[in-house]
């Protein structure tokens, strides 16, 4: 048997062909993949979460964690403590604060990655908004000037926010332009395309639906390849003092 799944100490690729579902109490036809998580040494967790055929409902408590939100597929609605909705379709985002209660509510087809981790609030400064949006609406920019790598960061550049969910788009043959090593962690979605990604000293096909973690300072570079760009989810931390 084989998988190209790898989990190290500093980094891990999950292919989909290794995923197994956890249950969490009140989930009622809803599943959790915990891709990434403490358990394996990252200080974030990152989650697919599918509904049975009728759709289901997933409860994320306010426990100090706080969560974003992307829909690859389907549509949602996540609820808020308050009684207010957001309803997200494919490409759909959102960020739910520390101090908010959700509890998403998802079509069959509906697969949403949840990023979850402790809000780091910063004295003087009110914590973040619930923000949402589409990620077909969100400029991409060239990355260090190469139009061919393009970047949709999609919560705004705020320094309530401790967190960046971006999006990178490159066209085949594309690649980050040098081997980037940096304390910030990352969490990782392929959406589509392939590619090669080298994290530490190891390089690995990745297609979509692999999930990625990098340790801080795990050195990291991607090149796209195949015929289509490729393109990946990725949660940052930002706009903390270490
Ligand atoms: O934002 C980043 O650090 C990004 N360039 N890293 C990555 O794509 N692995
Ligand atoms: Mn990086």
């Amino acid at each position: 048997m084989h998988t190209r799944s790898v989990v190290s100490s500093r980094h891990a690729l999950i292919a989909p062909d290794g995923h197994v579902p956890s249950a969490f109490p009140g989930w009622e036809k809803a599943v959790g993949f915990v891709l990434l998580s403490p358990a394996m040494g990252a200080s974030l967790s990152q989650i697919l979460i599918t509904f049975q055929e009728d759709g289901g409902s997933a409860v994320l408590a306010a426990d100090q964690k706080e969560h974003a939100f992307y829909v690859e597929t389907g549509t949602c609605r996540i609820h808020l403590g308050d009684g207010e909705a957001i309803e997200l379709g494919a490409s759909g985002f959102a960020f739910i604060p520390a101090e908010t209660a959700c509890r998403v509510v998802g079509s069959a087809d509906a697969r949403v990655t949840v990023f979850r981790k402790d809000f780091e609030p910063l004295a003087g400064l009110e914590s973040p908004p619930v923000t949402f949006g589409h990620a077909n609406e969100v400029k991409g920019e060239p990355f260090l000037g190469n139009e061919r790598a393009v970047l949709q960061t999609l919560l705004p550049i705020d320094p309530r926010f401790d967190l960046a969910i971006n999006i990178f788009t490159y066209q085949p043959g594309a690649t980050l332009p040098f081997v980037e090593t940096h304390m910030m962690e990352h969490g990782l979605l392929m959406l589509s395309g392939q590619g090669v990604y080298r994290l530490e000293g190891a390089y690995y096909p990745v297609e979509p639906g692999d999930a990625i973690w990098m340790a801080p300072y795990c050195p990291q570079w991607f090149a796209a390849i195949g015929d289509v760009p490729a393109s990946y989810l990725y949660y940052k931390n930002i706009h903390r003092m270490p």
